[in-house]
């Protein structure tokens, strides 16, 4: 029966489209921070989808919103997919939301046909998955699997010193449900590739198998503030020109590790920040990930050495802030398995990946069996308000996230 089963294709692109305008951006990406106003907006809609859908909905502490549909065994774990609805500043509008609106298509479509599955399906969206606003990322699924400590989550400050915790309070979304200990059979999550492998390739749909690791630092040079025209080079304390050959040396370290390192300069954070003013103190963030945790760790000894050297070189304080270590993660063969077998019951080309980029279903794996599906984005873009997804890639992923989940919900009992 279940075999000729289909989403919905216009209605789910519609809702992406809906969803795109809020917050959206001149050159056609959306800024829907993490917390922020649109944020808010975001999150009420999708929680009116749920309802009009006849979920039961959940907020837990950290602002995690969960929408359930009721299974035959209605004590059995529930399989959970989902998301998250938070964007970068210039984000896509692609990136979280296609994974959070893809799960509820999935809902809906079995509402249409009146299909109950043996366990129950809830849906989820994260809260602040990109770690843009709030560092470091992954708050609501890592508060939610007991990597971060819920206090120390609602203690983060962003760049204009608002709070975390006071800014969910804000936005209604401080639940009362504890994050954590939802019972869950098997979690999966679907997401645009991030990258330009699959689109490459000629392929609609990958099916992943785990997850590159990251490190996040901050690397502070702190030298003397001076006067621009009349200090001599020789007698400054020049915090940019550590940070100069610092950035040169992790660069060429890098090329040891390549094509797989990635190391990402983001922000430069520049104290007082006058032209006229030698700046007494640099911030540079590093985002730096590979597939090897035996890799990561090296660089990681390598990054603080340099750092070390040049400072005492350039006769200024530096050191290294360690915001963030994530291990790279191995998704479960039954996930797996129901994601190779969809896409080959449905006909769509696959190729086995490892995710470059970071997922909450990272930290989902620690807690259940978990897996992800990708589809390919133009030009492998993201993080840019230029991303774009093709209609027949956004529909055939859900339709393999739709039967993976049929796979899961229902186990055959042989
Ligand atoms: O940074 C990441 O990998 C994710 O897209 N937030
Ligand atoms: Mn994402
Ligand atoms: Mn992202």
């Amino acid at each position: 029966m279940n075999q000729n089963l289909r989403i919905n294709g216009e209605r789910l692109l519609s809702r992406l489209a809906e969803m795109a305008q809020i917050g959206a951006t001149e050159k056609g990406g959306v800024c829907r921070v993490a917390l922020s106003d649109e944020d808010k907006v975001g999150r009420d809609l999708f929680i009116e989808w749920c309802q009009a859908a006849n979920c039961d909905i959940a907020v837990d502490q950290i602002g995690n919103i969960f929408a359930r549909r009721n299974g035959s065994n209605e004590d059995s774990p529930a399989i959970l997919t989902g998301s998250h609805l938070d964007s970068q500043p210039t984000g896509g509008k692609f990136d979280g939301v296609y994974g959070v609106l893809a799960a509820l298509e999935v809902l809906e479509t079995l509402n249409d046909h009146d299909i109950t599955t043996i366990h129950p399906l809830e849906i989820v969206s994260w809260t602040n998955e990109e770690g843009a606003r709030f560092a470091p990322g992954l708050t609501g699924s890592g508060v939610y699997t007991g990597v971060f400590d819920l206090e120390e989550a609602y203690a983060c400050v962003d760049k204009d010193g608002f709070i975390l915790g006071e800014e969910l309070l804000r936005i209604g979304y401080a639940g009362i449900a504890a994050p954590g200990g939802r019972s869950i059979k098997a979690a999966l999550e679907i997401h645009i590739e991030q990258g330009p492998i699959l689109e490459e390739e000629g392929i609609p749909i990958g099916v992943v198998h785990g997850v590159q690791g990251m490190y996040w630092y901050d690397l502070v040079f702190e030298g003397q503030e001076a006067h621009a025209g009349t200090t001599p080079m020789e007698r400054r304390k020049d915090p940019v020109a550590a940070a100069v050959s610092v950035i040169e040396k992790i660069y060429q370290l890098n090329d040891i590790y390549a094509p797989q390192g990635r190391a990402t300069f983001g922000d430069f954070i520049v104290e007082p920040g006058s032209r006229n003013t030698v700046p007494g103190k640099l911030t540079v963030t590093l985002d730096y990930r590979h597939p090897e945790e035996a890799v990561l760790r090296t660089v990681d000894s390598e990054v603080r050495s340099i750092v070390d050297a040049e400072s005492e070189t350039r006769r200024i304080k530096g050191w290294v802030d360690e915001i963030w270590y994530m291990p790279p993660v191995t998704f479960s063969a039954e996930c797996i398995a129901a994601v190779q077998h969809a896409a080959d019951q449905l006909g769509y080309p696959s190729r086995e990946m490892v995710s470059g980029a970071g997922h909450d279903a990272m930290y989902l794996a620690q807690v259940a069996p978990t897996g992800m599906i990708f589809i390919p984005c133009d030009n492998g873009l993201s993080h840019n308000e230029l991303e774009n997804a093709q209609s027949e890639d956004l529909i055939a992923g859900g339709n393999v996230l739709l039967h993976a989940i049929l796979e899961l919900a229902n186990p055959q009992v042989n």
